[in-house]
């Protein structure tokens, strides 16, 4: 039996900005709860407003100490932030990931920041699903940034992407990011690049060596176009983190300017409308598979009285 839930209170005093109830609706969401839509439809009303912001890059390269510096940037504004922490390689939920709480102790104590990790290894629909919805509840929340870290690389990384109103990519000097980079088709998500740990050696070559990659990619695409800065951090002692901010400020106004701001929401919408009908597909075929109909039709085929294809359809009829 799950626990009742007063969905009405929990929202209330999520708007207020009480962490517990942000963290149990969080919970709500990623678990899949029977209270899911209901929670859903009590959010919506209170969203839109965030600012949404997504990180990326190889893993060691400063995304946790950057998103830190960020916290700390946007709290000297009086902002409100929320931060998730995807990891799309862990089954452990809940709390920050351990590396993460440590660099993110300075703001554990803050209750205008909400700091939350996500697993998505084993969830059913993965990231595209669950983490839309804990969005939700950050923007409900009144967050009005919330950043999203991812840890690894790969699809799981362009999926957060395009959560995202304003992605940053982050590179470091001597780590062949910037070859690697152009590889990964990282040059067309980055709307904001930061070289970090830029008291190393060999910033300036990655910034000049990403310029030039950026540069040759420009010259094919036609119209008005977002000019991506690249600047240098040391995430490290948050230098040059006010230059991040700043870089966010601008590609939103950009963004809201060219109409782009809306578009790209309304993608947003459309893989979160896409992955909650899937999902359910998937869920209503389950129940076909343990049913009958499944076998039935499968002892047709084999008997060659029906094509496999006029099963299927018959089977997606019956969904
Ligand atoms: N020298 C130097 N080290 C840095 C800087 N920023 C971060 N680091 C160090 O780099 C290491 C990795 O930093 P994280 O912030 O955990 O990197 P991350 O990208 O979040 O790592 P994953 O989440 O594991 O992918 C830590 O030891 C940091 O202290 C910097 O500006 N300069
Ligand atoms: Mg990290």
């Amino acid at each position: 039996m799950p626990r009742s839930v007063d969905v009405r209170d929990l929202v209330s005093r999520a708007r207020e900005g009480q962490a517990r109830a942000v963290a149990r609706l969080i919970s709500l969401v990623e678990d899949d709860s029977p209270h899911l839509r209901e929670v859903a439809a009590a959010l919506t009303p209170h969203t839109g407003r965030a600012r949404v912001v997504g990180l990326t890059g190889s893993p060691g390269v400063g995304k946790s100490t950057t998103t830190s510096a960020l916290i700390g940037e946007l709290r000297k504004r009086g902002q409100r932030v929320g931060v998730l922490a995807i990891d799309p390689s862990s089954p452990f939920s809940g709390g920050a990931l351990l590396g993460d709480r440590v660099r993110m102790q300075d703001h554990a104590l803050d209750p205008d920041v909400f700091i939350r990790s996500m697993a998505t290894r084993g969830h059913l629909g993965g990231l595209s699903w669950a983490t839309p919805q804990a969005l939700r509840v950050l923007d409900a929340a009144g967050c009005d940034v919330v950043l999203i870290e991812t840890v690894g690389v790969g699809q799981s990384e362009i999926d957060v992407v395009a959560l995202a109103d304003t992605t940053i990519v982050l590179l470091a000097p001597g780590m062949g990011d910037g070859i690697q980079a152009a590889k990964a088709g990282i040059l067309e998500i980055g709307d904001v690049f930061v070289v970090n740990k830029a008291d190393r050696d060999g910033a300036d070559r990655t910034v000049r060596e990403l310029k030039h990659m950026i540069s040759l990619g420009r010259r094919e695409i036609q119209g008005a176009m977002w000019r991506q800065p690249i600047l240098k951090t040391v995430a490290a002692r948050a230098e040059g983190i006010g230059a991040v901010v700043a870089a966010i400020d601008s590609h939103h106004e950009w963004m809201t300017a060219h109409g782009e701001l809306e578009q790209r929401r309304r993608k947003r919408a459309e893989s979160e409308i896409e992955a909650i009908a899937v999902a359910a597909l998937r869920s209503r075929f389950g129940d076909v598979r343990g049913g009958t109909a499944l076998a039935q039709l499968a002892k047709r085929v084999v008997a060659a009285e029906l094509d496999p294809f006029a099963a299927a359809e018959e089977l997606l009829a019956s969904l």
